[in-house]
């Protein structure tokens, strides 16, 4: 039962001519799921509406962002009349200090805050500051965990590149990867490995707390914490990349839901609500080095502009207004859950559901995943077979085994019924 898809078809073969792969973003264009990525046209709440007029109850949310449901009123109503003073100045304004304020409010142990337009540009800074605080270079992160597409940061990394399969990518130095150091996700012999192998030169570990990059893997217990530790005994930065979990997972993202502090905390996503807004932000110390303070340069023509701040604004302050956004985001979620488990109990399939809050995600896997071998290893064939199934009964679920379903607020149960209805028919026909 296949929608029609002519305009989007048209449309893939006209953007391909201006437009490298016709996307302007690799995890959009079906790659591993195969088939033409659909052009949105429109969306409401908890729906999208494709070119072709076809409806999808949205489990991408923008990757992340829309946190609050697609065309929030309020959010758009303060686009609008924000954009009438003018988009942006490149000068200082009251609603940045606003938006720092509100994000000190809501995240743990943030002190000063640097907001930029990417989370890109935000892990991009906050690894550059965590090595001129310390005077060391080397650093590590997880396998699988995606960072932005910053040079150090594409070395095993997650999201589009395991995607994709690519393993090195060309244009990226031996020079800049030189102090990239890796270790499995949930790892800590590995951890204490590389810091014993380079004792005293790595100046940051950074990890997605719960990752998102391969598919949804939370932390082992005690990991972050092993982690917190280690940093501290050893002078490390500890940067939890919290451009997807933050103000997801909790009003004070992963910090305040998994109850471990780091010393650098980046953002993205829902703190732009649908515009292009990073940040970086922690200890005072540290973000002290930053420049105009300290000599640790990072700078942004739209930084903080204003459009993007308030969409980001206002979106947090609902957040911050309405705790209980999130007891039903992780209620909707746990839903979603339980009815994957009713259907996948009833087949043969081997599955695995790695949840925490309101990130989630399927692997057809007979063992557990709590890693990107893990994830890797898993029959993400089925994954992507599975993905046109639910496609084609409305149901647009992140193109690729190694991405995490986002749920925004405006699902409803009937949504999630229909979610798991559709489930159901898509599984019985594999
Ligand atoms: P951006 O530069 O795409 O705004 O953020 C990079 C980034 C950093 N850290 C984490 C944990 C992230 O998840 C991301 C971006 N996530 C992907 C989806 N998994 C963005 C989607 C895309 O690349 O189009």
């Amino acid at each position: 039962m296949s929608q029609n898809i002519s305009k989007s078809k048209e449309l893939f073969s006209r953007a391909q001519q201006t437009i490298p792969g016709g996307v302007n973003s690799p995890v959009r264009a079906f790659k591993s799921v195969g088939g033409t990525p659909l052009f949105m046209k429109s969306a409401k709440g908890a729906y999208m509406y494709d070119a072709d007029g076809n409806r999808y109850i949205d489990y991408i949310n923008s990757w992340g962002p829309m946190i609050l449901g697609h065309a929030h009123e309020a959010v758009v109503a303060a686009i609008q009349e924000r954009a009438a003073l003018s988009t942006s100045f490149g000068a200082p304004t009251e609603l940045e200090v606003e938006m720092a304020e509100l994000i000190v409010s809501m995240a743990p142990n943030v002190d000063l805050i640097r907001m930029v337009s990417s989370g890109t540009e935000a892990c991009m800074s906050a690894l550059r500051l965590a090595r001129g605080y310390t005077g060391r270079n080397k650093f590590i992160k997880f396998e699988g965990c995606y960072h932005g597409h910053a040079d150090a940061f594409l070395v095993k990394a997650g999201s589009g590149l395991a995607t994709l399969n690519i393993q090195t990518v060309p244009g990226v130095t031996a020079g800049a990867s030189v102090d990239t150091l890796t270790a499995p996700y949930n790892s800590p012999e590995a951890v204490e490995d590389l810091i014993k192998q380079y004792k005293g030169e790595i100046a940051a570990i950074i990890i997605e707390p719960v990752a998102g990059n391969m598919g949804c893997i939370p932390p082992e217990p005690g990991f972050l914490e092993f982690l917190r530790n280690i940093c501290d005994k050893e002078g490390i930065v500890l940067i939890f990349d919290e451009v997807m979990t933050g103000f997801r997972l909790a009003a004070g993202g992963a910090q305040e839901r998994l109850g471990v502090r780091a010393d650098l905390v980046t953002y993205g996503k829902v703190i732009g609500g649908g515009l292009p807004v990073g940040a970086f932000g922690g200890r005072k110390d540290i973000m002290e080095c930053i420049a105009p303070l300290g000599n640790v340069y990072q700078a942004g023509t739209l930084s903080g502009n204003p459009i993007a701040m308030i969409a980001g604004y206002t979106t947090l302050k609902t957040l911050k207004d309405n705790p209980d956004i999130y007891t039903a985001l992780d209620e909707k979620t746990a839903r979603i859950e339980q009815g994957v488990r009713s259907v996948m109990d009833k087949t043969d399939i081997p599955y695995v559901v790695n949840r925490l809050g309101s990130m989630i995600s399927v692997h057809f896997s007979n063992t557990r995943v709590r890693n990107f071998a893990d994830a890797a290893a898993a029959d993400n064939a089925r994954f992507n077979k599975l993905f046109h199934k639910m496609l084609d009964r409305g149901v647009y679920l992140a193109p690729s085994a190694f991405e995490t379903w986002f749920v925004s607020s405006a699902i409803s149960d009937e949504d999630v019924n229909a979610t798991i209805a559709a489930l159901q028919e898509g599984i019985s026909e594999m």
